[in-house]
């Protein structure tokens, strides 16, 4: 079956490129042959005075390169190759006698922008769906298909190394106001405007292109020394941002560099060279899996075997408690489910104030304009509130939000059966409290559920959905659904404490405690963790997450696990010193006017300790460290995740373990299990029991298994 159709309205031939079997269109290499017979052909036709290109799928128009084939390279010759051809496909649609428009509707991603930048003239629809740009960085490659060179001599080296460095992708609006796209219409005329087009350069030729940017554009992007400013200032950017643990930014800039410095020929030998090194590197292999791990969850409903069939979806929303969790539930809701949402808490007043913080959610996407006025204005509607049931009885999800305990939480479940339908699912926003014993005195515990969302709720793509025993696999259905319709990645974890996030990340802030005990300085230990890729250190995360509360879950954890989790004196300390971290001011480091700065060397009085001067960071490291994973490795052997799979994609998503890293699993996979016991043994002697390997990860060295 091919790839492509073509037929020719007036003069011109509107190619349509629909990929047969599959959801997307993507370039392969037989997508390139193909391609390039359909242009040989239309070029060759003498009624054909100029083409379209247009996608044949209702929401995309071309997401790249095909993602599993790069997957499956496996030398670096054969990278470069793939790179070399594409280049050629670019190449051939670039130097075609004929002109051509690219009509974009939905993603236009990777190589399929680089497509789009090869053509004569860019028309996108201005929808939501439409998203345009190179975001190879995101899977540890760089654009191998021209796209580095192309971009920035269409919008200028800085508009490009901004989109190109960050793998981002832009809404039509702003592509149009970068210049990445010439020209917005409604869906609806896309194929007629786009035919337009063609027609008109056929007749008159392109006009020149005006080159963008002001007076800044014409000193820093179109002169040589304004470029080296440039190309330095990004390399400090990326540095800082990827502390190194990334080389595809990198290799990007030098890229972009080369081509702008020695010309085309070079820029695009480079690129085919960088990309060839890159996609058969390590950190590509992981980020590509953590696509497809993401993706796959965007399917996974959360249940073995089918979903139960002809589930309507959620079409309001409750939220009881307006506090700052609850208020952000409802805004997130209100912004991505885009559903009726209804706050509820005991007085007006809260209310009030829950409905603002949660329209604050819509405001800062439309001051983002990443929402138009006239959405804001809908979506803003969406969201009421009040002290009583009214507007709850038609949710057919409740959220629950209310203060972190069991009695409070019982005694909403309560009224909530009382005051509802026997269709809603109640779900409980908690992170330590069993949702069994939520569910204990329910009288309809199958529609019972957890629902654990991270906070900033808006910001944080993770929500750990919890059923217990009772839960029915309908009630799992919709609450993972309602929250991927959130934008959040669903993993569905075993109602055990601290479900996986928490359980995960607990002994690991217990060590740091136990560091800090020791007297190991605070930068250091944040700064060890920094280095090994995580965007914060424990210390920082104490400080954010609030000593109180971190020393609430960790009464819980401790209660549950014994001696093994026993938090460490310091929290204890910090509190009776008044220091409950950002919240007050107060912590481990010093927050002026909203914003953190150094360490309070103060700090290490309240805690009774002398900073030392000679700790080794690598044992720092290695003790933070492998308290997560042995911890992973142990929870992942009980069941707590149902996959190696969620349980990385939780570690990723929750907590910031480094992508490029793949997750602790992955890590244990990539260390050996056997290594890993060896170096926890030696930390068990060391420091004590609680570095015992787990029994799981004991039994996978001893059978030579892997999580994977
Ligand atoms: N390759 C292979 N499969 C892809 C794919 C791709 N590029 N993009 C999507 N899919 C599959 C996906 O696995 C899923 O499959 C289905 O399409 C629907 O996706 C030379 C080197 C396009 C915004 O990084 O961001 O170009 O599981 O569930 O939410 O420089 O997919 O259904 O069988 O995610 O509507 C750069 C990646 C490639 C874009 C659609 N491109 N894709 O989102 O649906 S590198 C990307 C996405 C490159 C050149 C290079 C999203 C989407 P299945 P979905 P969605």
């Amino acid at each position: 079956m091919s790839a492509f159709r073509s037929d020719i309205t007036n003069g011109v031939a509107v190619i349509t490129f629909d990929l047969p079997g599959s959801p997307v269109n993507t370039i392969s290499t037989s997508v390139a042959t193909e391609f390039g017979a359909v242009l040989d052909e239309a070029e060759r036709n003498p009624s054909v005075r100029a083409m379209v290109l247009i996608s044949g799928k209702r929401d995309s128009f071309v997401a790249g390169a095909d993602i599993e084939q790069f997957g499956r390279l496996t030398s670096q010759a054969e990278a470069e190759a793939m790179s070399r051809q594409a280049q050629a496909m670019m190449d051939r649609v670039e130097g075609l006698l004929k002109p051509i428009v690219a009509a974009i509707h939905g993603a236009c991603l990777g190589g399929g922008y680089e497509l789009a930048l090869a053509c004569d003239w860019r028309v996108a629809t201005d929808h939501d769906k439409t998203q345009i740009g190179l975001p190879e960085i995101q899977l540890g490659i760089i654009p191998g298909a021209g796209g580095t060179q192309r971009l920035p001599r269409l919008i200028g080296v800085r508009a490009a190394l901004d989109l190109i460095l960050a793998g981002k992708s832009e809404r039509a609006s702003k592509a149009l106001r970068l210049g990445m796209v010439d020209e917005l219409v409604p869906p609806s005329t896309l194929r007629a405007t786009a035919i337009h087009a063609a027609q008109r350069l056929a007749d008159r030729g392109a006009s020149e292109r005006r080159p963008g940017g002001g007076i800044a554009g014409a000193l820093l992007d179109r002169t040589p020394i304004g470029r080296r400013i440039v190309y330095s200032r990004a390399r400090q950017t990326v540095l800082k941002k990827t502390g190194g643990h990334y080389p595809a930014p990198l290799a990007a800039l030098e890229v972009v560099q080369a081509g702008l410095e020695h010309g085309m020929p070079s820029g695009m030998r480079e690129e085919h060279r960088r990309f060839g090194e890159l996609a058969v590197g390590d950190v590509s292999r992981k980020l590509v899996q953590i696509f497809f791990a993401t993706t796959a969850l965007k399917k996974d409903d959360g249940v073995e075997g089918a979903a139960p069939a002809d589930l309507p979806p959620v079409r309001r929303l409750g939220v009881i408690g307006a506090g700052f969790m609850g208020a952000a539930i409802a805004g997130t809701a209100a912004l991505n489910a885009r559903v009726e949402v209804r706050l509820k808490d005991a007085e007006l007043e809260r209310v009030g104030r829950g409905i603002k913080s949660a329209i604050r959610v819509l405001d800062d996407r439309f001051k983002r304009r990443r929402l138009s006025k006239p959405e804001h204005a809908r979506l803003s509607q969406l969201v009421s509130g009040g002290t009583d049931w009214s507007g709850f009885r038609r949710a057919d999800l409740i959220i629950e939000a209310v203060f972190e305990d069991l009695d409070v939480k019982r005694a909403v479940l309560a009224e909530v059966e009382q005051e509802t339908s026997g269709h809603t699912v109640f779900a409980s926003n908690t992170s330590t409290i069993p949702i069994a014993d939520i569910a204990g005195e329910s009288s309809r515990p199958e529609q019972v559920i957890g629902m654990h969302f991270f906070s900033p709720v808006e910001k944080m793509p993770l929500l750990e959905v919890i059923p217990h025993a009772g839960t029915s696999d309908e009630s799992v259905v919709r609450a993972v659904r309602f929250g991927r319709r959130m934008g959040k990645t669903v993993i569905v974890v075993r109602d055990s404490p601290g479900f996986w996030v928490n359980r995960i990340l607990l002994p690991y802030m217990n060590e740091a405690g136990v560091l800090l005990a020791e007297g190991v300085p605070v930068d250091l230990i944040d700064g060890v963790i920094t280095r090994y890729g995580f965007p914060v250190g424990p210390v920082t995360l104490l400080d954010e997450v609030g000593l109180d509360v971190a020393s609430k879950a960790g009464a819980v954890m401790h209660q549950h696990f014994g001696a093994r989790l026993e938090p460490a004196p310091v929290l204890q300390r910090m509190l009776d010193d008044g220091r409950q971290g950002r919240k007050n001011r107060r912590g481990f480091y010093r927050y002026e006017n909203g914003d953190k700065k150094g360490v309070d060397e103060t700090v290490y009085k309240a805690l009774g300790v002398q900073p030392l001067d000679d700790a080794a960071p690598t044992m720092v490291e290695q003790r933070l460290i492998y308290a997560m994973l042995n911890e992973a490795a142990m929870a992942a052997g009980e069941g707590v995740v149902r996959s190696a799979r969620d349980g990385d994609i939780g570690a990723v998503f929750g907590i910031g373990f480094p992508p490029f890293r793949g997750g602790p699993l992955r890590q244990i996979d990539d260390l050996g299990p056997a290594r890993v016991v060896e170096v926890l043994h030696g930390l068990e002697i060391a420091h004590g029991e609680r570095f015992k390997p787990a029994a799981h990860l004991v039994e996978m060295a001893e059978r030579g298994e892997s999580f994977y």
